[in-house]
C-alpha cells in the first residue's frame, strides 16, 4: 500500500476566492468593508437608499436614509441619526420594521409597546429590531423580535447576540449586522422596512421621525400621544437578498479563462508511474458553490472504466480520523497530520464522459456519500481527459461556510482497486508517495 505521507500542504485556500479574483473583489470585497462602529462607511454612501426621511419631526428629532445590504453570512443596516439628542443611559430608540415577502405577521404593534403602530400597512412586520441609544455611542440595549403567530418572539439580544453586532453614534447613525440564518432569511427574499424614531417613555412618546417621510407614516405632535398611537402604513422599497456574484465558469471539461487566473492550490509538474500524469490543482468559489479544476496531462482512454482522481480535502484542521480512500484503492492519507473530511471520488469513461462520481464526507472515522452521478443534488461534473477534470458542488451540501480553510491531495489511480495505486499526485513532494510498480 502507498501512503501519502504529507503534510498535507497545499497552500490554503479561502472560500473567500475575492482576494484571488480581482473581478470580483469590487462587490464582494466591499460588504467587507462595512465595520460595525456607528461610522457610516463609503460602502453605505455608495447604496441607493431604500427610505428616504429629509425633514425632521416632533421637536425637531431627525432621522435620515435607511440602508439594507447583505453578503452571504449578515443581513445589514444603517439608519441615519441627524438630529438625535444625548439623553443620559436611557435614550432614543429606533425600531426597524421589516417586513418579509409580502407575508402578514398579522402584529401590528411594537415590541417596547411605545405609542405608535403599524396599523395602516397592507402586511405587518415580521420583524423588528429595536435599538436605543446610551449617552453619544453606546448602546442601552438592542433586542430582535420575530413575530411568531401574531406576537413577537424575541431571538436575540446585546446579551445573547447570536452573531449580530450593533453599533450607534447618535450624530452619524445606527449600524448593525445580523445573521441571516438567525433572522431565517434566504437568498431571493424580499424585504422592506420602516423605521420609526421614538423616545424613552413607552407609556407617552410616539413617532418623533419615521424613514420613509410620506403620508401615512404619522409623527407625534404632543410628547404624549397615548390618546391616538402613531399610525405607520407605508414601507420603504423593497430589498432582495443577493446570493452575491457568480463565479464564470462553465462546468464542461474545458479550462475557463478565469481557471487560469488563479494561483494552484497545489502542482504536480511531471509524469508518474506510467508517465500518467495530472498537474495543476484550482479551487474556488462564490457564495452558492465550491468549484475545481485539475489539469489532465496523461490520462489515457481506458474504454468504459477509466482513470479516477481522488480530490481529499482537509477543512479547518479538523481530522476526520478516516485515513483511507472511499473506493478502496491502494493508497491512503495515514501520513497526514488532519486526514480529509471530503473526497470527491471522479472516473472518467472514454475521453470525456463520466463513468461515475460520488463525493463522501468523512467524520468519525468513517464516510458517507453526500451525492453521486445519478443524485446531483445540484452539483455538476465534466471531464476531458486531454485537458481537465471540473465539477461544482453546493457549498451548504459540503458544510463549508465563508472562512473555512480548505487545503488538499489530488490523487489519480486506476481501475482495478485491488491492486491500484498512486499513479500521480498533487502535490507532488517527497511525501507523497506514488506508486513503483
Ligand atoms: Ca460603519
Ligand atoms: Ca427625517
Ligand atoms: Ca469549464
Ligand atoms: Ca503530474
Amino acid at each position: 500500500m502507498k501512503k501519502l505521507k504529507s503534510k498535507i500542504s497545499l497552500i490554503v485556500a479561502f472560500l473567500f476566492l475575492f482576494s484571488l479574483l480581482p473581478s470580483f473583489s469590487l462587490t464582494t470585497k466591499a460588504e467587507s468593508f462595512i465595520a460595525i462602529d456607528g461610522i457610516k462607511d463609503a460602502r453605505w454612501s455608495a447604496l441607493v437608499p431604500l427610505a428616504s426621511s429629509d425633514t425632521a419631526g416632533w421637536e425637531g428629532f431627525d432621522i435620515g436614509n435607511f440602508y439594507l445590504t447583505n453578503d452571504r453570512s449578515n443581513l445589514y443596516f444603517w439608519v441615519d441619526a441627524v438630529n438625535v439628542p444625548n439623553w443620559g443611559d436611557n435614550g432614543q430608540l429606533i425600531d426597524i420594521a421589516l417586513n418579509v415577502n409580502g407575508e402578514d405577521s398579522g402584529y401590528d404593534g411594537n415590541p417596547w409597546v411605545s405609542q405608535y403602530n403599524f396599523s395602516g400597512t397592507d402586511v405587518k412586520p415580521n420583524i423588528h429590531i429595536m435599538f436605543r441609544v446610551k449617552g453619544d455611542n453606546e448602546i442601552n440595549w438592542v433586542s430582535v423580535y420575530k413575530i411568531v403567530k401574531g406576537a413577537p418572539v424575541e431571538i436575540l439580544n446585546f446579551n445573547d447576540l447570536q452573531g449580530a453586532a450593533f453599533a450607534v453614534n447618535r450624530e452619524k447613525g445606527f449600524e448593525g449586522s445580523i445573521p441571516l440564518n438567525v433572522l431565517g432569511l434566504n437568498y431571493n427574499d424580499i424585504v422592506k422596512g420602516i423605521v420609526v424614531l421614538s423616545g424613552n417613555n413607552e407609556a407617552e412618546h410616539g413617532a418623533f421621525d419615521v424613514s420613509p417621510a410620506t403620508t401615512g407614516n404619522n409623527l407625534a405632535d404632543s410628547w404624549n400621544e397615548s390618546t391616538g398611537p402613531n399610525v405607520q402604513s407605508i414601507y420603504s422599497n423593497a430589498y432582495t437578498i443577493s446570493s452575491g456574484p457568480k463565479l464564470n465558469i462553465v462546468i464542461d471539461g474545458q479550462k475557463d479563462a478565469l481557471w487560469n487566473t488563479l494561483t494552484p492550490m497545489g502542482t504536480s509538474l511531471g509524469g508518474g508511474w506510467q508517465g500518467f500524469n495530472i498537474d495543476n490543482f484550482y479551487l474556488g468559489n462564490d457564495y452558492e458553490n465550491l468549484y475545481f479544476w485539475v489539469d489532465a496531462v496523461n490520462v489515457p482512454n481506458w474504454g468504459d472504466n477509466g482513470q479516477l482522481i481522488d480530490i481529499a480535502l482537509n477543512v479547518n484542521e479538523v481530522d476526520s480520523s478516516y485515513d483511507g480512500n472511499p473506493w478502496a484503492s491502494q493508497y491512503n492519507y495515514s501520513g497526514t497530520d488532519v486526514k480529509p473530511n471530503i473526497h470527491i471520488m471522479f472516473r472518467v469513461k472514454g475521453d470525456n464522459q463520466i463513468n461515475w462520481v460520488s463525493v463522501y464526507k468523512a467524520e468519525e472515522g468513517t464516510n458517507n456519500e453526500i451525492l453521486n452521478f445519478n443524485d446531483l443534488q445540484g452539483a455538476a461534473f465534466a471531464v476531458d481527459r486531454t485537458i481537465g477534470f471540473e465539477g461544482k458542488i453546493p457549498l451548504d451540501l459540503l458544510g463549508l461556510k465563508p472562512g473555512d480553510k480548505v487545503k488538499g491531495i489530488v490523487v489519480l489511480s486506476g481501475n482495478n482497486n485491488a491492486e491500484h495505486g498512486v499513479f500521480d499526485v498533487i502535490p507532488k513532494t517527497d511525501d507523497n508517495a506514488i506508486a513503483a510498480s
